[in-house]
């Protein structure tokens, strides 16, 4: 034992003095020298022995080269009969001789799961134990928000993986580097669980339907397929005007319907095991069937009924709101309630997880305990739009275990997350980042996994850190990095926009902040006074029963809690309240000082991250230390600007003193006024205020 961690301990020091990139992901396991004890056991109906799929081959392989454990045998009925019926599931007995049963429940990707189930309890020093596993969603989908020039629409870590300049794959040739690092994306997806993937932006080119263009979606999915990994397309509803030559996009018309099937069938000649489409409409300019004189319902059901054939599904979002309403936050449920029950069998509606925009907090959005007779599915956004972009460290899963908490899985069809994925070398832009796509997986797997178990998996395969002379001890420097992993989501909240404030966002790009964005000309609802609504009685969107209503589109007990300001959750205070500065807290604290504390926590939980990094330096690689040191140094400085930012701009409401037992702001408040990042909506900046 000794020994072992000894040697381990050398691994570690040897791994510190080496460079390091991030681009191994979670995916560090140890080649055998010899291929390891692996057998198949594969058979059809009874009637004889089958050849492996091309999944069944890579889980035999992923086993040979990196099990070090007990021999294994993979067993399947491959029979059609039963091939279909099976869940993505496996099982793990353990046999009289000490070996290890792998068998699917029905798919061959049950092998590949299982496989790499197996793997990753040997990387992060986890016994292996009998177990039966199955996915609780059907569907673990990433939404890619890739456009085909090769930027990436809230994309902070590089350009399109998978398109270039040209709307072409992102090489000249198809090259057999860029295979490889197609090869290396559907490993890492489905060593976590993700079977599917919106290849494009839900603001869709027409042009992602050009014969061209899905050949390219084709030679992806043919790289993906072995995986387990279907690709889907988002469609731009005017594809029939805009490629198709056609006079309407009115899905009701005979020529249109006409031509989507066509195209649909096109489509599933290249790809056979095609999806389906991501559907944004009428949205933020996006065309849909409104421009007709036809409902969400007819747009979506007329998809439907083409994909239908094929078994092809419709991912509709319920993203939609419009700059006349009073409050943002009521306007998908005013338009889906309605048609609640109207959408076809294979029609799900894709919901944000809160009712306005990937703040990092908002209530769960309402939808989806209103809606009772349509398949619903959950948007979380991996990528950090809002907090951060790649330079927070923001562990996710603690925001979609919240969400969790208030909407039961069992009510969904399935999970979607926005990519935080590009070209940089990392993937992520922050190594850290890679967090939140391994939560993302392992959460669309299991949602019941604990935040700290999924942290904990994923820091000791990713670091290799198990070699830690104090491991896991109360007070380890481990379990520090857990804890900051684990706190990071509530300090940004703290340091952006705490007790329920929201979108105080600069305008645009969306770094830092800017509470007083309001040029003349945007849309009310992209300015964050629309949101904050500061004046001299106080702070917050009145959403109670005498201001929006919004309240009212939650259940009747939570309605009560949220209506009164007395019962409300103080995290969401600001959203469903226009709170008077003095309102009494429980701390018993004004909420104006409480506001000025919450401020200033942020602001030194960001600081004790940098702090716990720093001691980290003896167990980490260089350039991965180097490289989250320099990001951290960042967020600290960005939690300080969004601070004094925010507290000079809201005193100017208020009028009421920063509390002296707290540290006062360092930077002027006209000069923040004045300073901006020049970057649009597809580049993580370099860095924040630095005056
Ligand atoms: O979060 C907002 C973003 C847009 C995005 C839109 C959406 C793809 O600011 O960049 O567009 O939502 O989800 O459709």
């Amino acid at each position: 034992m000794k020994k072992l961690i000894l040697s381990l301990f050398i691994m570690c020091l040897a791994l510190a003095a080496s460079a390091e990139d991030g681009h191994q992901l979670w995916l560090r396991y140890q080649p055998n020298p010899e291929p390891a004890k692996v057998q198949l056991s594969l058979w059809y109906d009874g009637c004889g022995t089958v050849a492996p799929s091309p999944t069944i081959e890579l889980a035999m392989k992923e086993l040979q080269q990196y099990w070090h454990g007990a021999p294994i045998t993979m067993e399947a009925d491959c029979g059609p009969m039963h091939w279909k019926k099976g869940d993505d599931g496996f099982t793990i007995e353990r046999k009289a001789d000490g070996g290890l049963l792998l068998k699917a429940h029905g798919r061959d990707i049950g092998l590949l799961y299982g496989a790499y189930y197996l793997l990753r309890l040997q990387q992060s020093g986890q016994p292996v134990n009998p177990c039966e596993e199955r996915p609780a969603f059907s569907l673990r989908l990433l939404n890619h928000w890739d456009n085909p020039n090769g930027t990436v629409e809230r994309g902070f870590a590089g350009r399109s993986i998978f398109w270039n300049e040209k709307g072409e794959m992102r090489n000249e040739k198809w090259d057999a580097a860029h295979e490889e690092l197609i090869r290396t994306y559907a490993r890492a997806n489905a060593s976590i669980g993700i079977n599917g993937t919106v290849l494009n932006n839900v603001n869709a080119k027409p042009a992602a339907l050009s014969t061209e263009s899905l050949q390219k979606t084709k030679e992806i999915a043919d790289l993906l397929r072995p995986y387990g990994i279907r690709v889907y397309l988002s469609i731009n509803f005017a594809s029939p005007i805009k490629i198709g030559g056609l006079t309407t996009a009115d899905p009701l018309n005979a020529d249109v319907v006409r031509w989507w099937k066509d195209k649909v069938n096109e489509i599933y000649k290249m790809i056979p095991d095609f999806g389906g489409f991501l559907v944004k409409a009428n949205s933020e300019g996006e065309p849909g069937p409104q421009d007709f004189g036809r409902t969400h319902a007819d747009g979506a059901n007329m998809l439907g009924k083409v994909l239908k054939p094929h078994k092809g599904i419709v991912m509709w979002r319920a993203f939609v709101y419009n700059p006349q309403s009073s409050d943002r936050a009521n306007q998908a449920y005013e338009e889906f309630m309605p048609l609640d029950g109207q959408f076809a069998d294979n029609v799900i509606i894709q919901i944000k997880n809160g009712p306005i925009d990937f703040q990092p907090r908002e209530p769960y959005s309402p939808l989806f305990t209103a809606m009772q007779k349509t398949p619903m599915m959950v948007e979380f956004q991996i990528t950090q739009e809002y907090l951060g972009a790649a330079n927070h460290l923001v562990y996710l899963a603690p925001m979609w275990k919240e969400f969790f908490s208030f909407v039961k899985p069992a009510s969904l069809k399935a999970m979607a997350g926005v990519a935080n994925i590009g070209d940089d070398t990392n993937w992520c832009g922050h190594h850290f980042a890679q967090s939140n796509w391994y939560a993302f997986g392992r959460l669309a797997w299991n949602p019941s996994l604990t935040s700290e178990a999924i942290a904990d998996e994923w820091l000791r395969q990713t670091f290799s850190l198990t070699p830690d002379p104090s491991p896991k001890g109360e007070g380890s420097i481990y379990s520090q990095l857990l804890s900051v992993m684990l706190d990071s989501r509530e300090a940004c909240v703290n340091y952006m926009m705490p007790l329920g404030i929201h979108h105080i966002f600069a305008g645009g790009h969306h770094y830092g902040p800017e509470p007083w964005y309001a040029p003349q000309g945007v849309r009310a609802d992209w300015t964050p006074p629309y949101y904050h609504k500061a004046d001299g009685i106080g702070l917050g969107f009145d959403r109670t029963l005498n201001g929006s209503a919004n309240v009212k589109q939650y259940p009747e007990a939570l309605c009560r809690e949220y209506n009164d300001i007395n019962t409300c959750p103080e995290n969401l205070l600001a959203w469903f309240h226009h709170v008077p500065w003095d309102h009494k807290m429980k701390s018993g604290r004004t909420f104006w000082d409480e506001l000025c504390h919450k401020y200033d926590e942020g602001v030194r939980e960001a600081r004790h991250f940098l702090t716990v990094w720093d001691a980290m330096q003896p167990y980490v690689d260089g350039q991965r230390f180097d490289e989250v040191q320099r990001k951290l140094r960042i967020q600290a400085r960005d939690a300080e600007w969004w601070r004094d930012a925010c507290l000079l701009y809201f005193q100017t409401f208020s009028h009421r003193p920063i509390p002296q037992d707290m540290e006062h702001p360092v930077h002027n408040l006209d000069e923040m006024m004045k300073f901006n990042i020049p970057i649009g909506m597809y580049e993580n900046p370099t860095r924040g205020y630095t005056q």
